[in-house]
């Protein structure tokens, strides 16, 4: 497999410093000799430069740092549709959640019914009406699914990049009411930590990977590391108790390689200042290693 790394050092979606500090902490962790001992063939862009934030009357929005982050989001879009371009799998480090805003954007084009697997502890889904934070990392996939801020949602020039009955949420514990209403009204899948607890995680993920693979024609992996429970995974902003645990993160990784439906991923979310020794990106490598095929035996 050929893969392009690109890192997104982006902290502009949410509040804590240090989450643009994720893609070193990924390369420190091993990511690019580990996949290159599966047979890959690794190049790694290094990291694409993101604008300062910019002092602009974005709070009446309630989208902390709105115009810089609609900025850099059309160019990871530039960058992202140049890797698929290359005909090379993506796979990008953020930065927070919000890159996906651009990484989606750039990779959908690409595609006719570009699905999305989502696991995090959120769902990601609040538009400015609905955010009580005004971070645009609680965003991104509602400004894929074409709503929220125009400048979000227009990034890259179309609307929408993906549609509701595309995308599959795993892992979720903390939904703002907004966001519970968005996703009853569309009708969005989802496998809260209530159904993993109850049916598992093998029936979840080969329920989710059959839906994907019904109605789309490539499924892009967003991965944010607060889906991970804390005690595992401590470097990420928000985290919230009762999640994923190690194990199951694995298993679903395992069975996506085997589905062989992933065509781009990312991982978001880690902060190594928040973190102790590096841990939260060193289980991020294992599973991106899974993802690519490493086996236990
Ligand atoms: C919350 C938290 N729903 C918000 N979202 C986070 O601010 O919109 N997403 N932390 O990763
Ligand atoms: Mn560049
Ligand atoms: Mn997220
Ligand atoms: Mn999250």
């Amino acid at each position: 497999k050929h893969i392009t790394i690109m890192g997104v050092p982006m902290d502009l979606g949410q509040r804590y410093k240090g989450v643009d500090l994720g893609p070193q902490a990924i390369r420190y962790a091993g990511v690019k000799e580990g996949l290159e001992k599966l047979g890959c063939a690794v190049t790694d862009l290094g990291n694409i430069e993101i604008g300062r934030a910019e002092q602009l009357p974005d709070d009446e929005a309630n989208a902390r740092n709105l115009k810089s982050i609609s900025k850099a989001s059309q160019s990871i879009a530039e960058h992202t549709d140049e890797i698929v371009k290359s005909n090379r799998f993506p796979l990008i480090f953020g930065g927070d959640h919000s890159i996906a805003i651009g990484t989606i954007a750039g990779i959908s084009k690409h595609y006719r019914n570009l699905g999305v697997i989502w696991f995090d502890a959120h769902a990601d889904m609040n538009i400015p009406e609905t955010s009580p934070s005004g971070n645009v990392h609680g965003m991104p996939l509602a400004a894929s699914l074409g709503h929220g801020h125009a400048s979000l949602t227009g990034v890259y020039g179309y609307i929408p990049k993906l549609k509701a009955e595309h995308v599959v949420l795993i892992g979720q514990r903390d939904l703002d009411e907004g966001e519970k209403d968005f996703i009853r009204n569309l009708g969005i899948k989802i496998y809260t930590m209530a159904e993993i607890d109850r049916f598992g995680m093998e029936s979840v993920m080969t329920e989710s990977i059959n839906y994907l693979k019904e109605r789309t024609d490539g499924i892009h992996l967003s991965f944010d590391l607060d889906a991970l429970d804390p005690q595992e995974a401590p470097g990420v902003g928000t985290p919230v108790y009762g999640g994923i645990h190690f194990r199951e993160s694995r298993l679903a990784m395992e069975m996506l390689h085997d589905a062989d439906a992933v065509v781009s991923a990312e991982v978001v979310e880690v902060n190594p200042i928040l973190d102790s020794r590096n841990q939260t990106a060193e289980k991020a490598v294992r599973l991106i290693e899974t993802l690519f095929g490493k086996k236990l035996l």
